[in-house]
């Protein structure tokens, strides 16, 4: 490609030096993919850049996702294809370009950003990649988080063909199976694994026209089996048959079935330090939004999934879940200042809130703290909270999973020394959210610390066994858009360090598990006998009405439609942004209103400055735009039923919902408003994009362009207006889209069946990443570490 380029180059001298003049014209450093696509059009449709229109430039062009300008100098990081990239760099005028090697490129892009002059190099260069060989990775695209799917593959072609050991392993692992010392599978009696072929033969013509009894125990204990294989004699005599399949002919697929039969999961901890995390009052406060409400719904549904497999399995044993978080004991009007708090909808499972302390003095932190300003307090909280966590399990978790940067760091440290299976979600990874956030670290840093963050994101997606993610995207971007761990691959934070190989989406790590929303909350505005009379007339009066919440506006005519949007109020969710973009739309503003729930009204209440500066700009823009009579604004609903009743009345009022998230990593609220039959507006920066299909289960907007947007809302009105067919259509598509993907019980099951075949493999291969856990160890002690004075002389 890069010959291809230096002939291009030859080839279209003229026009090509004309628009990298135009470039350099700029004056920016840096251009990223929207404005270098931006710039190659308008310059393609002049008369000297007419002669590059669709020629292989625009390809060049398309894939590259920035540029960094040094001198005369322009240096392209050019995506070819997802996780696959090439370095060049142009001389701008001489007209000649070479091939840069990573390393080289991010010299470069060091010294624009942080003006490092040429000889002071000292670089701390991180590179995970020579830790990751002899593990299997993914050769294609399609196949990125599907990570289980493939290594259960790959090791059964490896192990259990030809001679291989894989029969012996499975024998091994099934003899030494055990739960809280229980065993389970099979005992001594059974020597190899000819002696379990004759056993199972014996056993499964014993079945046979026979109900479990003590009896059938004891002879088939005799005969070397002990519990786990089922609750019925026809599914212990199933899971018996394919286990001689796979005994005679192994393949991927009987042995994906018989190990998603073992009984492998029975607790699980689930780690969420930051935000207030609590089941009521808490949703819309800072740092606190769809993380919980995930967990939450998270929660309730492996409990329930793990005790009807547990009970399949013929076993009678409790699952417990737990959920660490932290323990705020000035905790407002919520219940964060208890220890143990009970979750409904579950039988036994748990929040357990452990106080941030002071690392030395043991001093507890009485405050909420931003998430930005947690790390120096997650070291100890780990600890901590792994000794209550094992003496509230009454042992190891089997799983441990982590959410979010910080709660992805404590599960790696704990995970570890427990020796069990780590899982991460990341729910958003920061890095993406805020734009060359990495190489303009120390702008931020007083802020939000992002030194702190990207350097435990790379120590937990590192560490981790499993990596969860809600879409595809989410690891692999689009063919135009760089996927959120993909990012990871290489970046610079100028003068502290230098990634070269940080993560690689082609790892089997990665699986894509998406979520739901709860159905009892979330529900079509159409099947109205499941609606609850008084709580409609509750929130018809909070939207229309004198509500007992904060509001501020009305609507001057209640029958036009609503756009309504609803989220914590932080920069990136961008509400502040919306009202502005339809008070700036007369036409927008006389066919509908607009509702905005989020946040609090009193900025000075606020313990939050991004959530203040954002209620501030709100109130100023309702007055700049007199909206009074256009709009309304509430504070936080933090009740899901409320919500849900919330998205529904807007679809009675034949409304729609407006995500206008400058990046949103998924968006909980998205598939909400879809599950209630709601016609959704998302930004395409993240999750919506792959949520929704734009134009038939909802549309897509560009939050960086509120005019379009506001008209692309105002067509699709006009629209439906003089086609109400039209809103009905979107709506039933959106309804369907969230039922077939986004649903929690297909989670639990899919999660609950990667953690067991995972689990097995891990055990009888050697996943193990000593080596890798080594160095991190390493980067987190020699660069982490010291980062956290910083955070605690800087503490807003
Ligand atoms: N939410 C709410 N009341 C509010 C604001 C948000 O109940 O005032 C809920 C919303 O229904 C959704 C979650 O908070 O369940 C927000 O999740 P999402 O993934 O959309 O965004 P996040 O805040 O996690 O970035
Ligand atoms: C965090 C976010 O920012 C949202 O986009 C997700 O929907 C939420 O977490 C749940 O994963």
């Amino acid at each position: 490609m890069i010959e291809r380029l230096a002939t291009l180059l030859d080839s279209h001298h003229v026009p090509l030096r004309s628009f990298f003049r135009g470039l350099k014209a700029l004056g920016r450093p840096f251009l990223l993919w929207s404005d270098l696509g931006q710039a190659y059009s308008q310059f393609c449709e002049t008369d000297t850049g007419a002669p590059l229109n669709e020629t292989e430039i625009s390809r060049i062009m398309g894939q590259t996702q920035e540029a960094a300008v040094h001198g005369d100098l322009l240096c392209l990081a050019i995506r070819e294809r997802v996780g696959h990239w090439r370095f060049a760099q142009i001389h701008t005028e001489e007209m000649y370009c070479q091939e840069l090697g990573v390393s080289e490129y991010l010299d470069i892009k060091e010294r624009v950003a942080a003006r490092i002059p040429s000889g002071d190099r000292h670089v701390l260069e991180i590179d995970l990649s020579p830790f990751e060989r002899g593990f299997p990775k993914l050769s294609r695209v399609q196949h990125i988080g599907r990570g289980v799917e493939f290594l259960n593959r790959h090791l059964c072609g490896r192990l259990f063909t030809h001679g291989g050991e894989g029969q012996q392993l499975l024998f091994d692992f099934l003899r030494k199976h055990q739960v809280r010392g229980r065993q389970l599978m099979l005992n001594e009696t059974l020597g190899s694994v000819e002696d379990l072929r004759h056993a199972l033969d014996q056993a499964i013509s014993l079945l046979q026209d026979r109900e479990m009894d003590d009896e059938s125990y004891q002879v088939l204990r005799r005969l070397g089996f002990e519990s786990g294989w089922g609750r019925t004699s026809a599914r212990i005599r199933e899971s018996m048959l394919l286990l001689l399949d796979i005994l005679e002919a192994p393949s991927p697929s009987n042995l994906e079935e018989f190990l998603a039969r073992i009984p492998m999961v029975f607790s699980i901890a689930i780690i969420s330090p930051h935000g207030y995390f609590a089941q009521s009052n808490v949703l819309g406060k800072p740092d606190t939004g769809g993380q919980v409400v995930y967990i939450l719904d998270q929660v309730r549904a492996l409990e329930r999934e793990m005790r009807a497999s547990i009970d399949e399995h013929g076993l009678d044993i409790e699952p417990q879940i737990v959920v660490v978080t932290r323990l705020i004991p000035e905790a407002a009007d919520t219940t964060c200042d208890q220890r143990i708090e009970p979750i409904k909808g579950t039988k036994r499972a748990r929040i357990l809130r452990v106080p941030f302390c002071e690392y030395e003095s043991g001093k507890v932190i009485p405050q909420w703290i931003s998430r930005f300003e947690a790390w120096p307090y997650l070291e100890r909280f780990a600890n901590d909270s792994q000794k209550e966590l094992v003496a509230e399990l009454g042992g190891s978790p089997d799983v441990v999973i982590g959410n979010y940067s910080d709660g992805n760091l404590v599960a790696s440290i704990i995970a570890h020394r427990l020796g069990v299976t780590q899982c991460n979600i990341a729910h958003v990874l920061e890095k993406t959210r805020y734009l060359l956030s990495d190489l303009y670290w120390k702008d931020h840093e007083p802020d939000y610390h992002f030194s702190c963050q990207y350097t435990a994101d790379l120590v937990a997606m590192n560490s981790a066994d499993v990596i969860i993610t809600s879409t595809y995207q989410e690891i692999a971007g689009t063919h135009d858009s760089v996927g959120q761990y993909e990012s990871y691959g290489a970046f610079s934070l100028p003068r502290l360090y230098r990634v070269v190989s940080g993560i690689d989406c082609f790892d089997p790590r990665f699986n894509v598990v998406s979520p739901g929303a709860d159905p009892q909350a979330f529900f079509p505005y159409f099947e109205r006998e499941r609606r609850d009379e008084e709580l409609s007339a509750e929130i018809d009066a909070m939207v229309f009405g004198s509500p007992s919440c904060p509001y501020r506006g009305h609507f001057a005519d209640r029958s036009k439609p609503l756009l309504f949007a609803m989220s914590v109020l932080s920069r990136v969710k961008n509400l502040a942004g919306f009202v502005d973009w339809y008070g700036q739309n007369q036409e927008l503003r006389d066919r509908a209103n607009l509702l905005v729930v989020g946040g609090s009204l009193r900025p000075d209440e606020s313990n939050s400055r991004e959530e203040r500066e954002e209620a501030e700009r709100i109130h100023w823009l309702f007055d700049v735009h007199k909206l009074d009579g256009n709009a309304r604004w509430l504070e936080t609903q933090s009740d899901r039923n409320k919500a849900g009743e919330l998205y529904r009345l807007v679809a009675d009022h034949r409304g729609v919902f407006v995500q206008p998230a400058l990046f949103e990593a998924f968006g909980l609220t998205v598939v909400e408003a879809m599950s209630s039959g709601l016609p959704t507006f998302a930004t395409r920066y993240g999750g919506p994009l792959e949520i929704i299909e734009d134009g038939v289960s909802g549309f897509h907007i560009d939050p960086t362009r509120g005019t379009e947007s506001a008209e692309r809302i105002l067509r699709f009105l006009k629209d439906c207006d003089a086609n109400p067919a039209m809103w009905i259509g979107v709506s039933k598509a959106a309804v369907r889209r969230t039922e077939e993907r986004y649903n929690w019980q297909l989670y639990a099951f899919t999660l609950l069946k990667l953690s067991r075949i995972y689990g097995f493999w891990k055990y009888v291969t050697s996943l193990e990443r000593q080596e890798t856990r080594r160095y991190l160890e390493m980067f987190y002690a020699l660069v982490m570490r010291p980062l956290y004075r910083n955070v605690l002389e800087t503490r807003h």
